[in-house]
C-alpha cells in the first residue's frame, strides 16, 4: 500500500503474456484468474485482466495483458510491450517450434524496452502432456541460463506451478520498482507509470483489445492509470 495525495493506493504490477500461438498463454491466465481450464482454442487478439491479490501478506493488484501469439498480430506487439513491467514468455513443451520462437519474443522485448534487466520468465507449458513432449527440461533450462532468467514448467490444465509463475513474476517486478525507487532516493514517490489496462478491479476481463489496434496505441497511452510505483 502506498500513500498518494493522502490516499492509500494499491501497488499494481503490469505483466504481459507473450509467446507463440496455442502455447497456452490464455489458458494460464484464465487458470490464474478464475481457477478454470479452458479446453477450446480461441486465438487471442489482446485481452487484459486485473485482480487484487495478496503477495507475501501485502495486498496489491496484478494487471495481466494476454497478447496474441498468432503471427498475423506480430506488428502490434511493440505497442503492447511498452506498457509491460514483467514478461511471462511461454512456449509449449509439446511444440519445439514454439520453444525456438521464444528467442524472437525475447529479442523484440529487449529491443522495444531497451533494457536487459526487465523481469522475464521462461515458461514451458503443458507439462501434463508427458507423452507428447518435444522439449526437454535440460534444453529449456540451458536456454534460461543463457538468458539469465528463471525457467518454470507449468500446466494450465492441472494448475501445476500456475500461481508460482505469477507470484514469482510479481515479486521480480516489485523488487525492481523498489530498487529503482531507492536509487532515485524518493521513497514513496508516485509514478505515472502509464498502465496497460483499463480492466475492472473485480477480476473481470476487459474486452478492449480491438479498440487499441484501431487507434494504434496501447491502452496505457490512451488512459490515465491508477497504478503507483512502489
Ligand atoms: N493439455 C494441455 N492443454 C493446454 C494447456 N494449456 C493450454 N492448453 C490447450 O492449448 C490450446 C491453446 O491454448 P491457448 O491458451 O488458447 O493458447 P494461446 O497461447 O493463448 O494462443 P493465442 O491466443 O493464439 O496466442 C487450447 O486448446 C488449450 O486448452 C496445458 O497446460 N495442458
Ligand atoms: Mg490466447
Amino acid at each position: 500500500m502506498v500513500k498518494r495525495g493522502g490516499r492509500a493506493e494499491l501497488a499494481c504490477h503490469k505483466l504481459i503474456m507473450v509467446g507463440s500461438g496455442a502455447v497456452g498463454k490464455s489458458a494460464l491466465t484464465l487458470q490464474y484468474m478464475y481457477g478454470e481450464f479452458v479446453e477450446e482454442y480461441d486465438p487471442t487478439k489482446a485481452d487484459s485482466y486485473r485482480k487484487k491479490v495478496v503477495l507475501d501478506g501485502e495486498e496489491c493488484q496484478v494487471d495481466i495483458l494476454d497478447t496474441a501469439g498468432q503471427e498475423e498480430y506480430s506488428a502490434i506487439r511493440d505497442n503492447y510491450y511498452r506498457s509491460g513491467e514483467g514478461f511471462l514468455c511461454c512456449f509449449s513443451l509439446t511444440d519445439a517450434a514454439s520453444f525456438a520462437e521464444t528467442a524472437e519474443f525475447r529479442d523484440q522485448i529487449l529491443r522495444v524496452l531497451g533494457d536487459n534487466n526487465t523481469p522475464f520468465l521462461l515458461i514451458g507449458n503443458k507439462s501434463d502432456c508427458v507423452d507428447s513432449r518435444q522439449v526437454s527440461y535440460e534444453e529449456a533450462r540451458a536456454q534460461a541460463e543463457a538468458w539469465q532468467c528463471a525457467y518454470v514448467e507449468t500446466s494450465a490444465k492441472t494448475a501445476e506451478n500456475v500461481n508460482v509463475v505469477f507470484d514469482q513474476m510479481m515479486r521480480m517486478v516489485r523488487e525492481r520498482k523498489r530498487t529503482a525507487r531507492d536509487r532515485r532516493g524518493e521513497a514513496g514517490a508516485a509514478g505515472g507509470a502509464g498502465g496497460h489496462a483499463s480492466a475492472a478491479d473485480d477480476g473481470s476481463k476487459n474486452a478492449a483489445g480491438g479498440r487499441r489496434d484501431d487507434q494504434g496505441k496501447s491502452r496505457g497511452q490512451k488512459k490515465g492509470f491508477k497504478c503507483v510505483i512502489l
